[in-house]
């Protein structure tokens, strides 16, 4: 199917959630191509094809512009910009995730070649950092159950622990001087969340390739949980017995923690969870607050995962 060419328009003059409707109303089957809203960084972003899936949410999506330009990720710099102003020497292709540890079939696969082999699903999630802001994002991916399935977990496996890429000469904020957290930077969850539907490896956003600051060419969306869960530019999947270590407890145990599931009635020790500032949209004095809910919104699908857990404890 050719690419669909939107004509060309300024980001600030379209309502994004509007536009990308009606492109997929104009293609109308069941896969859609690509567009290009925002033009920074956009030298490798490709077109991917991807089906829809039963995964959306009834709010208006986030501008691209604020999706790609108020990003956090440490290893390019700690302000909100600096990745999208710093990730442009990052090489996301080509790249291998390695999976190992108690599984049946370890191996190392080209990311091209799982996205050739996995449907590219998209997801419209909202997407809430423990920081208290939050966006509206539709991602594309594929469930991280079809890698897990594929490498066939042991008996034994009980958590799945993460690595991002370690790269300093890419990356700035891993280089000497402007070091902040230790690398690589790491994540976990435990077999039953990282086995749910709604836990992707996204590969895409807005029907293209990630970008850079986004966590190219592979990042974690686990949308029922505090955005730092949501690991980018993976390079080692391990399937392990032991609860694995996450940067963000590591370094600061008194304020975060390894499950990390939004909850609005568990305050940050520095600030209330009870509501957050949606990015992009504008209310009377800044951007507009909506309440958080329990779970992100996902509660009906997730909260069993959690019987019988001290939600409070387990912050
Ligand atoms: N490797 C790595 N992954 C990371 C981070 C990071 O600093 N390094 N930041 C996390 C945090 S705190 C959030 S809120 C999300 C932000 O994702 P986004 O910039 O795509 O919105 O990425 C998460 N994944
Ligand atoms: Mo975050």
């Amino acid at each position: 199917m050719p690419a669909y060419r939107p004509p060309k328009i300024r980001s600030s003059e379209i309502t994004p959630r509007e536009v990308y409707l009606k492109r997929r109303e104009f293609l109308g089957a069941a896969t859609f191509g690509a567009m290009t809203l925002y033009g920074a960084g956009k030298a490798s972003a490709a077109a991917l094809t991807t089906v829809r899936s039963k995964y959306t949410v009834d709010e208006k999506l986030t501008p691209i512009k604020d999706v790609t330009t108020y990003n956090n990720f440490y290893e390019f710099g700690l302000d909100k910009g600096d990745p999208a102003a710093l990730a442009g020497k990052f090489k996301p292709l080509p790249w291998t995730i390695k999976v190992d540890g108690m599984v049946n079939k370890p191996g190392t696969f080209d990311i091209e070649a799982l996205m050739k082999e996995f449907p590219i699903e998209e997801r419209v999630y909202r997407m809430r950092c423990v920081e208290a802001w939050s966006m509206v994002i539709p991602w594309n991916g594929f469930p991280l159950a079809s890698l897990l399935d594929k490498v066939e977990p042991q008996g034994s496996a009980k958590y799945v622990a993460f690595e991002t890429v370690v790269r300093p000469e890419e990356m700035p904020g891993q280089a000497g001087l402007f070091q902040s957290l230790n690398w690589p930077y790491v994540e976990g969850l435990r077999m039953d969340e990282a086995r749910h539907p709604l836990a992707l490896l996204a590969v895409g956003l807005y029907g293209e390739t990630l970008p850079n600051q986004n966590g190219a060419p592979v990042r974690l969306v686990v949308p029922w949980k505090y955005g730092f869960k949501g690991i980018k530019s993976i390079v080692r999947i391990t399937l392990t017995d032991q609860q694995p270590k996450n940067t963000w407890q590591v370094t600061n145990p008194q304020e975060y923690g390894f499950y990390a599931n939004v909850n609005p009635a568990v305050d940050h020790p520095r600030w209330s969870q009870a509501t957050e500032r949606r990015i992009g949209e504008s209310g009377f004095f800044g951007a507009s607050r909506h309440p958080t809910l329990p779970f992100n919104g996902y509660a009906d699908e997730v909260a069993s995962l959690y019987d019988g857990m001290d939600l409070r404890v387990n912050f």
